[in-house]
């Protein structure tokens, strides 16, 4: 049982990417090393190309994620964890299943129509084609699991859907049968806490390009900044006011799913735990401080982690080895489905 998931190194990290993602990799490396398998992380730097960015500034802000990441329990022992501009067989791949993605499908992409109306000069092709190279990260290391937030799952339905066209198109068996050449992954999503959105803004998601300062719960905020962000939250003028979830009540739906994601409880748990509150103020006070205490030992390990820019080039050179070890096979039996080089 594979378990593999990517994570950009755009900005700062924010309380969604954690509580959407990066939480649940921790999970996936236990439940993987158990099965007596290997988890596998990967650090995005090449589709952080894909947008506006400063290449000064982009090795840089690699390290802070692989340091969050180290910082919220993943282990380079346990788990391979590597950077994927240290893979040159995921791009290639990415090309070689060009051929078998739908131009329209990538139009249809929510992520593609976002992002290419807030850039200011180019929109890249690269940006198009985002979700070939988010697919072949997963397709190149016979994934089965993919955890990942919500916001995700659009992309995660297309990676399925160029498995199964180019096993179709290209895995035809003597037989007739086609061939799993390439697996056929499943998207993992978080029952609480799949999307969270933006404190200021509740009806959009939490985001590192497009959302404010004022909104936005940095994992690395100090707990000060934590708490007057959650105090000056969004929520609603009912009165009296309910903590209870609805459709007209964005904000109060998501401060109970960040309290509850971050006490491991259910949504329903907390709104009967609150029933006596008196107001929202109760509500923000509680998630401040459960924020606060699930964030502690992650802010002070990256503090001690992110210095030591050697050993985590040091871990990323491992995992890169690991990774394409992995990875060189796969690609080998694409190039020979696809007839592309010489005979295997
Ligand atoms: N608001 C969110 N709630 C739950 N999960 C989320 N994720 C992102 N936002 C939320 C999940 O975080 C993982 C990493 O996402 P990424 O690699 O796209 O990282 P990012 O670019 O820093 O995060 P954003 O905020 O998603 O950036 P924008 O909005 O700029 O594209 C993924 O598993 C994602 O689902």
């Amino acid at each position: 049982m594979r378990v593999y998931s990517g994570i950009q190194p755009t900005g700062r990290k924010h309380l969604g990417n954690y509580l959407g993602a990066i939480r649940h990799y921790v999970t996936g490396q236990e439940e993987a090393r158990a099965a007596g398998d290997e988890a596998i992380f990967c650090v995005v730097d090449l589709h952080a190309t894909t947008v506006a960015y400063d290449p000064a500034e982009l090795r840089d802000r690699t390290y802070d994620t692989v340091a969050i990441l180290l910082a919220a329990g993943l282990d380079p022992a346990a788990s391979i964890l590597y950077r994927q501009g240290d893979v040159p067989e995921v791009p290639e791949l990415t090309w070689l299943l060009t051929s078998v993605t739908a131009h329209g499908d990538l139009n249809r992409m929510h992520q593609f129509k976002e992002k290419s109306a807030q850039q200011r000069e180019l929109v890249s092709a690269g940006l198009f084609l985002y979700p070939v190279l988010m697919a072949a990260d997963v397709l190149a290391f016979r994934a089965d699991r993919v955890p990942v937030g919500d916001d995700q799952r659009q992309h995660i339905e297309l990676m399925r859907d160029i498995a199964l066209r180019f096993n179709a198109r290209f895995g035809g068996g003597d037989d007739g049968e086609p061939r799993e050449i390439l697996r056929v992954p499943e998207g993992v999503y978080p029952t609480v806490a799949a999307r969270i959105m933006d404190l200021q803004a509740p009806e959009r998601k939490m985001s590192t390009s497009s959302g404010s300062i004022e909104g936005t719960l940095y994992l690395l905020d100090d707990a000060r900044t934590t708490e007057k962000k959650l105090k000056r939250a969004v929520t609603d003028s009912e009165n009296p006011p309910r903590i209870v979830r609805g459709p007209e009540k964005a904000g109060v739906s998501n401060l109970i799913d960040i309290l509850a994601a971050t006490t491991d409880r259910t949504p329903d748990e907390v709104e009967a735990s609150l029933t006596d509150a008196r107001g929202y103020g109760d509500l923000k006070v509680a998630a401040a401080d459960a924020v606060n205490a699930t964030l502690a030992p992650l802010r002070e390990r990256y503090a001690e982690l992110r210095g030591d820019e050697a050993a985590i080039e040091a871990a990323l050179a491992v995992g890169a080895e690991k990774a394409r070890a992995i990875a060189q096979p796969v690609l080998a039996e694409v190039r020979e489905a696809m007839g592309v080089g010489p005979r295997a």
